[in-house]
């Protein structure tokens, strides 16, 4: 689509597309159910989608096929495509593991000297391997890494692992973490070139960047003795000060604040203790930084 607008591409079929489709929505973007398309145009945002297997999106974005993808850091490391990484989005996330063998005892890393490795991300594995002096033999496999050291072609893997039950359903054990990743937003390297397209992008990064604040953060609405302000606001982050509101009670006010999701529960035993009744929590639409 030859249309000038900017382009998109994300997981046409897997773990990320949901994930990847629910932020951009999130961001306001008015997005079409999928129907085995290739390509589809954002409804309010000068923005198509590509839907692709995530092992080309690198590629395209370098060849500027898409000006913009996401993806995970793994497949975005292995593929060494000349993109930039803009955003880390806070999903996806898992960790890519050498494992053995429950009954293999592994304590070392040199012990994996020697060892034939089967992993579906050959170049992530060999600059491990580099920067670690490790002259293991990689044995590269399409899909169903897990199945290679029953199958007697390998004597460990490397593998994405999230849960870790692929792994114990083939009883097998993690040794050791390689590389952390999750689903990134990357650009290729002439974005900044086209400036129509660089202004929808710096658009769509203003409102991810706000999809991803509201996401980590949390309102808090609640009661308290007036007495108790200064103890409040001390068991609050100090993300900013809070908002104090009257109540037909005198002696009382409702506090409203932003807070990190993540820190909820602690700061909610916090509260109680100092004295804070009625607690709300809220989720947040969008943050506008
Ligand atoms: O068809 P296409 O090529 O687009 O998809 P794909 O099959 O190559 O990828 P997909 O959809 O499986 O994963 C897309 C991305 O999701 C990956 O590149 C990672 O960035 C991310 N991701 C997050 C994962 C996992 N978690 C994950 N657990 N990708 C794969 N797995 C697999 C892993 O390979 C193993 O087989 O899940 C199994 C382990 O999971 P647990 O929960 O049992 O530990
Ligand atoms: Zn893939």
């Amino acid at each position: 689509m030859l249309n000038g607008n900017l382009k998109l591409a994300i997981q046409k079929n897997g773990r990320l597309t949901q994930k990847s489709i629910q932020l951009l929505r999130t961001a306001g973007l008015e997005i079409e159910d999928y129907n085995d398309r290739l390509i589809i145009s954002v409804q309010n945002f000068d923005m198509d989608i590509i839907y692709l297997r995530d092992d080309d999106i690198p590629e395209y974005v370098k060849d500027g096929v898409a000006d913009i993808g996401i993806v995970g850091e793994n497949v975005f490391y292995e593929k060494k495509a000349d993109a930039e990484i803009i955003r880390k989005l806070g999903f996806g996330k898992c960790k890519f593991s050498l494992a053995v063998p429950e009954s293999k005892e592994v304590k070392e890393l040199n012990e994996f000297n020697g060892l034939r490795i089967a992993t579906s991300y050959p170049n992530l594995l060999n600059d491990f391997l580099k920067k670690n002096n490790l002259n293991s033999i990689i044995v590269e496999i399409s899909g169903s890494v897990e199945t290679a050291p029953s199958l007697g072609i390998a004597d460990a893997i490397c593998d994405l692992v999230s849960t870790g039950n692929t792994l114990k359903l083939h009883k097998l054990k993690k040794s050791f973490d390689v590389f952390e990743s999750e689903a990134v937003l990357i650009a290729n390297k002439f974005i900044h070139k086209d400036e129509k397209k660089n202004n929808v992008f710096e658009e769509l990064l203003f409102r991810i960047d706000s999809a991803l604040k509201a996401k980590s953060s949390k309102y808090l609405m609640m009661n308290a003795p007036k007495s108790a302000i200064e103890k409040i606001k001390s068991v609050l982050p100090a993300l900013k000060s809070p908002t104090i509101l009257p109540l037909a009670d005198e002696s009382m006010v409702a506090v409203h604040a932003v807070i990190p999701s993540d820190k909820f529960w602690d700061i909610l035993r916090n509260l109680k203790k100092v004295g804070a009744s009625d607690i709300l929590l809220l989720t947040i639409d969008n943050m506008i930084l």
